[in-house]
């Protein structure tokens, strides 16, 4: 096997996840059209009804063909979809040749159609969908948020208690970075699976359409990894010609290639919730399970409410550390503000409260640089290297008004020698006719990520034949990588204030040239 070059993983984000055209088969699906819910597609696995041969059921009504189906669900089929996520419509027990058997029922609007789902349902599910069960469990968990004094306890409190309601092996928090890799943050185990703490997966993992899917569909299960999945029949739908869209399906088959990969990781069984923060996706649990293992519907429903509880939080916690620091930096910019206006040139002013510049932006290091001359505060690379990067920014960044990097030499190769005192730079420009830059600087920090596998070697293709097509890794071992020539990231309100004392800045020349005319006429 030969390892798959970064272009060849774009294949990867180009699998069409969501008309795949199979389902898992933990149930079967009808396809209804129009406003008698005419049956236009189903999956091959209907259950074998007395009296009832399945392959007859295309063209028929779903109250024609299924007669069980009371008035109250073909109403809120009729009436109450929607396109985001399925509707639980209840259990019904259906009496097939093999006996009586319950299913959860879910629904959705897929184009014009709409896609009725009948999950088989176990005897926990009665249990766990009643809501004198789920209530106390929520509101404890609502509670115990309240209490968490930071974004690392509350990831504790959610992977704990998704364990708890679902009985999984192992519940991973994990967080998705700037890059789309991903870090676990948070988990929670009974020690049968190994623990993934602290490592980070490459973006490659988890790929933009399935990102993007799971943006819009919060939940998924794979119950069972070893599964043969069902096709729809017809495979198009007959109106449109076309794959039916299974994008918001809770029995949808997964990608072959993330079977393999569960399988690899020595897992059979799978759930993930997604953690949706101002509609974007800044996480997920992962759930797993060594052997096979259902949750009934109701239960993850259970879980997204809870998921869904927990992003509120994060985003007030994260809204406030955000605001927090806001507030401070504000104090700062007042403070140097009024420096600048004492002195006779803001130059003066910055020069004299030197500290106050550098907590600014949290940085070690600034220059306040123009065509002649270069002022240089606190830990800063020489003169002339300030000079050369200067150059750089000019020449390749002139129409910028803020430029910001946490990697400057990757943009600017001649950095290298400078990365114990310039890994980091926030650059503002303060004239809009000439390059005058106010530059911070911040050091290196010398990372070591673990990553659960070496991120090199994300997927590989099979030279040995069968269909050419991606194979994820192998190997789930912990790989460490030092990673040089990075600082610390600017946070928003670092880079918010440093564009705010830019405004104030040009207001200072702009005045003070205005004086300096009036006087001068
Ligand atoms: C899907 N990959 C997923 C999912 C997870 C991960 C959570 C969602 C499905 C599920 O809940 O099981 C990955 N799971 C992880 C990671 C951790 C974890 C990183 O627990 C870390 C702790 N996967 C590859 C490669 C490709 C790939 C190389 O490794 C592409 C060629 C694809 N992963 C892939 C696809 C899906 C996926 C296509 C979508 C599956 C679907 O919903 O159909």
């Amino acid at each position: 096997m030969r390892s798959v070059q970064p272009a060849e993983l774009t294949a990867c984000d180009r699998e069409p996840i969501h008309i795949l055209g199979t389902l898992q088969p933990h149930g079967f699906l009808l396809a209804l059209e129009g406003p008698d819910l005419r049956i236009v597609q189903a999956s091959a696995n209907l259950p074998d009804l007395p009296g009832r041969p399945a392959d007859r059921a295309h063209g028929r009504s779903l109250r024609e063909a299924l007669p069980e189906i009371g008035a109250p669900i073909v109403d809120a089929l009729r009436t109450q979809l929607g396109r985001d996520g399925a509707t639980y419509l209840g259990t019904l027990t259906l009496e097939t040749g093999a006996g009586a058997r319950p299913y959860d029922l879910a629904a959705h609007r897929s184009g014009e159609l709409t896609v009725l789902e009948f999950e088989e349902s176990t005897s926990e599910a009665a249990a766990a969908g009643s809501l004198d069960t789920l209530y106390p469990r929520l509101r404890a968990f609502i509670e115990a948020l309240h209490g968490a004094s930071n974004v690392e306890e509350l990831c504790g409190l959610l992977a704990a208690d998704i364990r708890l309601l679902t009985g999984f092996d192992r519940a991973l928090v994990y967080r998705f970075d700037r890059d789309w890799h991903g870090t676990v943050v948070a988990e929670n185990g009974n020690g049968v699976l190994p623990s993934y703490l602290d490592l980070r997966f490459p973006a490659s993992d988890i790929p933009a359409q399935a990102r993007e899917l799971y943006r819009r569909n919060r939940l998924r299960i794979i119950p069972d990894a070893a599964y043969e999945p069902v096709p729809i029949v017809p495979a198009l739908t007959p109106a449109t010609a076309a794959p039916l869209d299974l994008s918001q399906s809770v029995l949808r088959s997964v990608s072959p290639v993330h079977v393999e990969y569960m399988r690899n990781m020595g897992t059979m069984a799978s759930m993930s919730v997604s953690i949706l923060v101002e509609g974007a996706l800044w996480g997920l649990i992962s759930c797993h399970n060594k052997t096979p293992r259902r949750v009934p519907l109701q239960t993850r429903n259970a879980c997204d409410i809870l998921t869904q509880t927990f992003a509120l939080q994060l985003a007030a916690k994260e809204r406030g550390s955000l605001a927090e620091q806001r507030l401070a930096l504000g104090a700062i910019q007042a403070r140097l503000l009024g420096f600048m206006a004492e002195e006779e040139t803001f130059v003066e002013g910055f020069l004299r409260h030197a500290e106050d510049v550098l907590a600014l932006t949290n940085a070690g290091g600034a220059a306040i640089v123009t065509g002649q001359r270069c002022h240089l505060l606190g830990r800063t690379p020489s003169e002339r290297q300030v000079r050369g990067v200067y150059e750089w920014l000019s020449t390749e960044h002139g129409g910028e008004a803020v430029h910001v990097t946490d990697t400057l030499s990757e943009e600017y190769p001649p950095a290298r020698t400078i990365a114990d005192t310039a890994s980091g730079l926030l650059a503002i420009s303060i004239s809009e006719k000439y390059a005058s830059y106010v530059l911070w600087f911040r050091p290196e920090v010398v990372q070591t990520v673990r990553w659960g596998g070496d991120p090199t070697k994300v997927a590989t293709k099979d030279p040995a034949g069968g269909p050419d097509r991606l194979h994820p890794r192998q190997s789930f071992e912990t790989w460490k990588e030092t990673v040089q020539g990075r600082s610390l990231p600017w946070s928003v309100p670092e880079v918010d204030t440093a564009k705010d004392l830019r405004a104030a800045v040009l207001g200072i020349v702009l005045r003070r040239a205005e004086e300096l005319a009036a006087i001068t006429e």
